[in-house]
């Protein structure tokens, strides 16, 4: 069976730069692609941030032999009652995941504010030095977009059948942590800060290996459209090694957690 790695991103162009509106990428099969590809356009054209003037799909064949085997991250939910609180749990979490306190600091600070020049939002994430704050991905405007990603498709069903009494079976929740599976996966990064661009979103997550998918309620005001994710990673990565395999390396999400939900 022929494996294609199908990605979307659309974006708009405001005061003549291209600002990213949304974005999603899976791996599928060949039978699957047309309907996939339909799906990306519909996403793409009716996205609630807005209608944009440039969507670019693309289809790449995936290699078999490359795929990396992903164990899911297990999953919990922090509840909190407003932004403050919710930016306090993920600082503590991500403290207590090994990054430095100024790091998860700045890092809060940048997606409150927009991680892009111009207090934009980025196509991709932002690399964060794990102990001082610094960005090192390449182009602070685009970020690094992590791409050839997916779950195993009966694997995701068992998922979505074991957490369904949750009421968080939906696409957002598995394609983030299809995400952070890969990201944290790397050796190179501690751990992971998201919160949604989408106006009508407010949950967000701290990842990590050691403490799995964090989910914290409350990250941002309902009707903001500024988000994003930040990376923290060790210092001395080779950034470019790692920025390889988080864009380029083909990942399925084949294994649920060992530990409980
Ligand atoms: N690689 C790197 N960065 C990305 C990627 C990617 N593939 N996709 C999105 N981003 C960045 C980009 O800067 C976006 O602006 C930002 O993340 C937010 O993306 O309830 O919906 O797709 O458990 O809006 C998490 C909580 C939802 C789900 C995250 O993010 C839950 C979400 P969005
Ligand atoms: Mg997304
Ligand atoms: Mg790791
Ligand atoms: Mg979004």
């Amino acid at each position: 069976m022929s494996l294609f790695s199908v990605r979307m991103r659309s974006s708009r162009e405001e005061q003549g730069t291209p600002v990213h509106i949304s974005g999603v990428e899976r791996i599928v099969a060949e039978t699957d692609l047309e309907r996939v590809a339909a799906t990306f356009v519909q996403r793409a054209m009716q996205h609630k941030n807005g209608t944009p003037d440039f969507v670019n799909l693309s289809i790449e064949r995936v290699c078999p032999e490359e795929i990396m085997s992903l164990e899911a991250l297990p999953i919990q939910t922090c509840d909190v009652e407003d932004v403050e609180e919710g930016h306090r749990a993920a600082h503590h979490l991500l403290c207590e995941a090994g990054v430095s306190s100024e790091s998860a600091n700045f890092a809060i600070a940048l997606l409150k504010a927009g991680p892009a020049p111009g207090g934009r939002v980025m196509r991709g994430a932002v690399l964060l030095d794990a102990e001082q704050p610094i960005r090192m991905e390449p182009d602070p405007h685009r970020g690094v977009r992590v791409s050839k990603l997916d779950w195993e498709p009966s694997v995701l069903e068992s998922w979505c059948n074991g957490i369904g009494h949750l009421g968080i079976a939906r696409p957002r929740v598995w394609e983030a942590i299809a995400l952070a599976s890969k990201v944290t996966a790397q050796p190179e990064v501690i751990a992971e800060l998201c919160w949604s661009d989408d106006q009508s979103y407010i949950t967000g997550y701290v990842a990590s290996q050691q403490f799995g998918y964090v989910r914290v309620t409350h990250l941002k005001p309902l009707g903001s459209l500024i988000g994003g994710r930040v990376f923290f990673i060790r210092a001395g990565t080779d950034i470019q090694s790692l920025i390889s395999r988080l864009e380029k390396q083909p990942a399925l999400v084949d294994r649920l957690p060992t530990r409980p939900y």
